[in-house]
């Protein structure tokens, strides 16, 4: 049986405590797996499909769980790209694909079905935008009502339209996400809600298969792993379960984990660059990238010892560097995501281009939402379709043909 453990003082608490920090220190907790224990065989994983659950014996989850299918992403390779940048070992990892279109329903299966398993009968959370999307779904999948709480007018459009028809109790505040954040802990704390935004430990359990399916498609251990980072969970969890599978002696190193913010909402990318002990919240974010747009990322701590014991770095990159990207692989790759996925990319250019990414590293990129989470930002960036009489000359003139 697992327990939870505060990574800092290393406090252990037992699996079924609903507890989101350490209580002793209140630095943020992992779940922990008797590892040695197991009998784990990777050839049985083998057998089973690619998805979140082919890796139920490192998962929290003893319950029938509540699941939509999610994970069995594809994972692309990039050739056109990557010839540009001089990259011949250049992926990407399509998390858009997943039920609600974004990674976040990896964290959402396995988040929901601990509501249940601990007894919970009503789930909430803050959101930039995905996460409400998806805990809408599998709250809905799971018949138990939901509550979100979304920054005021900075969420894309598809994001609130799924957290509306899966039946979320849908709220924004006039304020940032931190503050959405901050409010949803207090009301989970004082309303007995399950919280489910990423400093919930359990969540993360599910994202971190993202990295199990990367080794599992490439066949290897990639040298990096690149993700553009806003509350810092996602790369954490891969991480983290990355370290398992090291502890299992299924790998023998770690890919260097890389995290990509936005200029204008980067406090990881400054603690990383200037070597800061800690992260040093940025009040005002600001970033075409809403999903991205976080001030105080809750997992700054696992995230920067992710990015530090990997040999990984962390770097920002400009909103039109971002959109540019976006284009790129939408029109160039075939692979349609929204802003805030193309920034991992745009990352991966700019280190390419500073000489940080060597031309034979193997890297592989997490795309992590869908093109039609935010179809506003895109139709911005197009000419519209052009509009004629419907006959056949003004078709061939408009074609100029
Ligand atoms: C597409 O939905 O925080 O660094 O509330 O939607 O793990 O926070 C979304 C985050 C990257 C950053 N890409 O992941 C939310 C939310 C997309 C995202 C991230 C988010 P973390």
């Amino acid at each position: 049986m697992h327990h939870l453990a505060c990574i800092h003082c290393g406090a252990k608490y037992p699996p079924d405590e609903v507890i989101y920090s350490c209580r002793a220190c209140g630095h943020p907790l992992e779940v922990r797996y008797p590892l040695d224990r197991l009998g784990i065989e990777r050839a049985e994983w083998a057998k089973r499909p690619l998805s979140v659950w082919r890796y139920r014996e490192i998962l929290p989850v003893h319950i029938q769980p509540v699941t939509l299918r999610e994970g069995g992403t594809p994972l692309y390779h990039l050739d056109a790209l990557g010839k540009e940048m001089g990259l011949p070992h250049l992926y990407a990892k399509h998390e858009g694909m997943n039920p609600s279109g974004s990674f976040k329903d990896r964290g959402m299966t396995v988040g929901v079905s601990m509501a249940l398993q601990l007894g919970k009968r009503s789930v909430a959370c803050a959101s930039t935008g995905n996460t409400s999307a998806s805990l809408a779904m599998y709250a809905a999948k799971a018949g138990i009502p939901s509550v979100v709480l979304l920054p005021s007018g900075k969420v894309a459009l598809g994001k609130v339209a799924q957290a509306l028809i899966h039946g979320a109790r849908a709220i924004t505040i006039r304020g940032n996400f931190d503050r959405a954040l901050e409010l949803v802990q207090e009301l989970c704390d004082k309303h007995g809600l399950y919280l489910l935004n990423s400093m919930n430990p359990y969540r993360l359990e599910g994202q971190k298969t993202i990295g199990f399916e990367i080794l599992d498609q490439l066949g290897y251990v990639p040298d990096r792993i690149v993700l553009p980072v806003g509350n810092a969970g996602n790369i954490s969890a891969i991480h983290k379960g990355l370290r398992e599978l090291r502890e299992l002696g299924f790998i023998d190193r770690l890919p260097m984990m890389t995290g990509i913010q936005a200029e204008g909402s980067a406090p990881v990318v400054r603690a990383v660059q200037e070597n800061l002990p800690e992260v040093i919240p940025e009040a005002h974010p600001e970033t075409v990238a809403t999903a991205i747009r976080i001030g105080a990322p809750v997992n700054a701590e696992k995230a920067l010892r992710a990015i530090r014991e990997t040999g990984g770095t962390a770097i920002s990159v400009s909103d039109a560097e971002i959109l540019s990207m976006q284009r790129a692989l939408a029109s160039r790759e075939g692979i349609g995501v929204e802003p805030a996925s193309a920034a991992s990319v745009a990352g991966v250019k700019k280190l390419v281009a500073a000489g940080v990414i060597g031309r034979d590293e193997r890297v592989v990129c997490v795309v992590t939402g869908h093109l039609l989470k935010d179809p506003e930002t895109v139709v911005k960036q197009c000419e519209p379709p052009q509009e004629i009489e419907p006959d056949l000359p003004s078709l061939l003139s408009a074609l100029r043909l």
